[in-house]
């Protein structure tokens, strides 16, 4: 594997602009037909995996909530958690796929967390019960998640196949379960549609009012 360090250095440059493949574009709907918000859609090539990227992510805590309620990421991304309110925060992640608390704080945190196993991540905080988000821990950096509309378009995929899954909170089942294979051409367009079978929204969507909390 002596090439290895040069292929690294040349893909980008030279070959990216002939391996843009195809466009995805997914709608995502539940039982009922309406479309679903904060699914988490992505796609995986079957042949080489893509190039691992460093980045970072951020998830607020604003009004006592965590901003976005989803994010999705690669693997090996780390993410910061300022808290923007005047009041601190503890949070924290019992999840297989990263445990971890950043014990009470205000303001930005020292640490960046990073997310370096593949999974499902549920966030908490100890001093508010109802505040919790969600972190998606992905093996491939091609990946959306959906707005009010549900639909998301997946971009300059890499030709050939691609298994794309879908996640979301509330689902029933896991993303194995709905996976659909599409193959890409250069420059080929694809439409997938998920049908998703979701348990019962019981979220307290709302912050109880700041005068009531004398908490610190
Ligand atoms: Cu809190």
């Amino acid at each position: 594997m002596k090439h290895s360090s040069l292929i690294v250095f040349v893909v980008p440059f030279v070959l990216s602009p002939l391996m843009k493949g195809g466009t995805v574009t997914v709608s995502v709907h539940d039982l009922k037909g309406a479309p679903v918000s904060n699914a988490v859609v992505y796609a995986q090539a079957s042949n080489t995996g893509p190039a691992h990227s460093r980045s970072e992510a951020v998830i607020d805590q604003r009004n006592k909530q965590f901003v976005p309620y989803v994010t999705a990421v690669q693997v090996g991304t780390s993410i910061i958690f300022p808290n923007k309110d005047n009041i601190r925060h503890h949070v924290y992640s019992l999840s297989p796929a990263k445990r971890f608390e950043l014990p009470l704080y205000s303001g930005i945190p020292a640490r960046p967390v990073l997310f370096d196993k593949t999974g499902f991540v549920t966030l908490g905080c100890n001093i508010h019960d109802w505040m919790i988000a969600y972190v998606a821990v992905l093996p491939t950096p091609f990946f959306q998640v959906t707005g009010e509309d549900g639909r998301v378009v997946l971009k300059e995929l890499s030709t050939g196949r691609h298994i794309v899954k879908v996640w979301h909170p509330l689902l029933k089942g896991s993303p194995e379960q709905f996976a659909q294979p599409v193959d890409l051409t250069g420059n080929s367009t694809s439409e997938i549609v998920f049908a998703l079978d979701l348990k019962p929204d019981f979220r307290v969507r709302r912050a109880p009012g700041l005068s009531t909390g004398g908490y610190p």
